[in-house]
C-alpha cells in the first residue's frame, strides 16, 4: 500500500514512490510513500490558500478544540507512533516514544495559545482616538523540516501555525515520511478543514523549491542545514515573503576544573553521543582546562566503553545506527579529516557489524585538537566529538565563542561566579549550566544567534512573532 499526500483533506498519490527504511535493518521497508509533483505541489498551495480566510476567521475556542485532540491522540498513541519513529530514524525506542510526547505538549500547549493571542489598547497621543494593536495570521505558512526530529519539529511549527491561524503545506524529510504521515493523519481527523494543513513528501529541489518562490506562500519555517537556509533567505527576500532558519550548531561545551566530575562526563556523553549526535543541539566541541581534561578525558573514555550501539528497537540499545548511507559516508569523512589533521583518535570510529544490516558507528572523540581544525568548526552531525585544551576560564570562554554558530553553549562548574559568567558571556540563543546542551523544553524560545539561526524564535510564546503580522489600528469612535 502507498501511502499518499494530503491535499484539500484527500489523500493522493502520484507517479513516483519512494521507500522509508530502517537504518537499523536495511531489510525493514517502514512504508511505501507517494512523491508528489510539481502539480501537486501547486494545487497544495492553492488549497492552503483557499483555506487561510476560512481558518483565520475560526473562533480561539474552534483552534483550542481542534490542537487539543491531536495533543490526546499524540499522547495516547506513544508507544505505537514512537516506535514508528524509532524504526525509520533510528534513536533508541525509549527516545522515540518520548519525542511523541513531546510532539503531543507542543500541541496542548499551542491550544492554550490560540485562547491567549496576545493585542495592546491604548490611547493615541492624539485627543479622542483609540490604538488597537492586534496580531493577524500570516497567511500560508511553508514548514520545511528535517530528519531528525521527526515528529516533534513538524508538531513545534504546525502547532503554532494553527494556533494562530495559517493554513501549511508542510514538507518533511524524504527519510521520515512515516511520522509526518501519522501526524497530518491525526490533525485532519481531529477536525481540520480542507486545506489547512497539506502535506507533500519528496525532494526539496521540486517541492521546496516551489514554495519557496510562491506568491502564495507568505513565509517559511525551516529547519536545515546553513546552504538550504541560505536558499530560503535569498528566495523569500527577493519577494518580500517571512522566514525564520534554523540551522547548524558547534556547541561548545566548557568543562572547568571546578566542575563536579560526573555531572561533567554525564553532560558531555549525553549531549555528544546520544541520539547518535544527530542534533543540532549536540555537544560537539569539549572545551575542557588544563586541571581537569585528563580526568575528565579518561572519565568519557571508560563511559563510552559502556555505550551500546545496536537495533533501536532492542531492549537495551543506548545509541541507534545512524541515518543514512549518506550520513556514515559524511561520518567517515569527518573521522579521516580529524586524523589528518593531527587529531587523536583516543576512542571509537568503528563501523559496527550487528545482527541486522544496519549503519551502525562506535562513537569517537578526538583530543589534542585545536579550533582551528576542520572538524572544530564544521558541524558534522554524528556521534563524534572533539576535546579542546583551555589554559584557565577566559580562554576557555574565547574558545567556546570561537565560532560562526550560536546554538547551544554549556558550561559545567561549581562557582557561581563562573556559571554567572559564562551565562552572560557565552554567545548562544541557549546557554545550559550543568545540563547537556541538548534536550530542550518545550514551553519556552528556542534557537541562535550568529550563523546557527535567522529569523524570530520558535517554541514558547516566542512563536507568535513568525506566524502573526501586527496590525496597528486607529480608531475615533
Ligand atoms: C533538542 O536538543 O532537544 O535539529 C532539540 C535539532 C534541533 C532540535 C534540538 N532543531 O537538533
Amino acid at each position: 500500500m502507498v501511502n499518499g499526500n494530503l491535499i484539500a483533506n484527500e489523500w493522493v498519490e502520484g507517479s513516483m514512490t519512494v521507500a522509508d527504511v530502517n537504518p537499523s535493518d536495511l531489510s525493514d521497508v517502514v512504508g511505501e510513500f507517494a512523491v508528489a509533483d510539481e502539480a501537486q505541489v501547486d494545487d497544495a498551495i492553492a488549497a492552503a490558500a483557499a483555506a487561510a480566510p476560512g481558518w483565520a476567521a475560526t473562533t480561539p475556542a474552534e483552534r483550542f478544540a481542534v490542537l487539543e485532540r491531536v495533543g490526546l491522540e499524540l499522547e495516547s498513541r506513544a508507544p505505537e507512533l514512537g516506535k514508528q519513529l524509532s524504526r525509520e530514524e533510528g534513536k533508541p525506542r525509549a527516545e522515540g516514544v518520548g519525542e511523541v510526547l513531546r510532539a503531543s505538549h507542543l500541541f496542548r500547549f499551542f491550544a492554550g495559545e490560540a485562547l491567549r493571542i496576545p493585542g495592546e489598547h491604548l490611547r493615541s497621543v492624539r485627543p479622542g482616538v483609540d490604538v488597537d494593536v492586534v496580531r493577524e495570521p500570516l497567511g500560508v505558512v511553508g514548514v520545511i523540516t528535517p530528519w531528525n526530529f521527526p515528529i516533534a519539529i513538524p508538531a513545534w511549527k504546525i502547532a503554532p501555525a494553527l494556533a494562530y491561524g495559517c493554513t501549511v503545506v508542510f514538507k518533511p524529510a524524504e527519510l521520515v515520511p512515516a511520522s509526518a504521515w501519522s501526524l497530518v493523519d491525526i490533525c485532519v481527523r481531529a477536525g481540520l478543514p480542507a486545506g489547512a494543513l497539506n502535506l507533500l513528501v519528496g525532494p526539496g529541489r521540486v517541492i521546496g523549491e516551489r514554495l519557496l518562490h510562491d506568491p502564495r506562500v507568505s513565509g517559511v519555517t525551516f529547519t536545515g542545514s546553513q546552504v538550504v537556509g541560505a536558499r530560503v533567505a535569498g528566495a523569500l527576500a527577493a519577494r518580500f515573503g517571512k522566514y525564520q532558519l534554523e540551522m547548524g550548531g558547534k556547541n561548545p561545551l566548557v568543562v572547568l576544573d571546578d566542575a563536579d566530575l560526573e555531572i561533567a562526563v554525564d553532560c558531555a556523553v549525553q549531549g555528544a553521543f546520544f541520539q547518535t549526535g544527530q542534533r543540532c543541539t549536540a555537544s560537539s566541541r569539549l572545551i575542557v582546562t588544563d586541571g581537569i581534561h585528563d580526568r575528565f578525558v579518561d572519565a568519557v573514555v571508560e563511559r563510552m566503553r559502556t555505550l551500546r550501539v545496536g537495533h533501536a528497537l532492542a531492549g537495551d540499545t543506548d545509541i541507534g545506527p545512524v541515518v543514512s548511507a549518506d550520513q556514515l559516508e559524511q561520518d567517515l569523512d569527518y573521522l579521516s579529516v580529524g586524523r589528518d589533521e593531527g587529531a587523536d583518535l583516543v576512542h571509537g570510529g568503528a563501523r559496527l557489524e550487528r545482527e541486522t544490516d544496519g549503519y551502525f558507528l562506535e562513537p569517537a572523540l578526538f583530543v589534542s585538537t585545536s579550533n582551528e581544525m576542520r572538524v572544530n568548526r564544521e558541524e558534522i552531525f554524528g556521534p563524534i566529538a572533539t576535546v579542546v585544551r583551555a589554559a584557565d576560564a577566559d580562554q576557555a570562554l574565547a574558545l567556546a565563542n570561537d565560532t560562526e554558530f550560536g546554538l547551544s553553549a554549556g558550561v559545567c562548574t561549581t562557582s557561581l561566579a563562573h556559571a554567572a559568567r559564562f551565562r552572560d558571556q557565552l554567545q548562544a540563543g541557549i546557554v545550559t549550566v550543568n545540563l547537556p546542551t541538548a534536550g530542550v523544553d518545550f514551553h519556552v524560545p528556542f534557537g541562535g544567534t550568529k550563523g546557527s539561526s535567522s529569523g524570530s524564535r520558535e517554541q514558547g510564546r516566542y512563536a507568535v512573532e513568525f506566524f502573526t503580522t501586527v496590525k496597528t489600528a486607529y480608531v475615533r469612535p
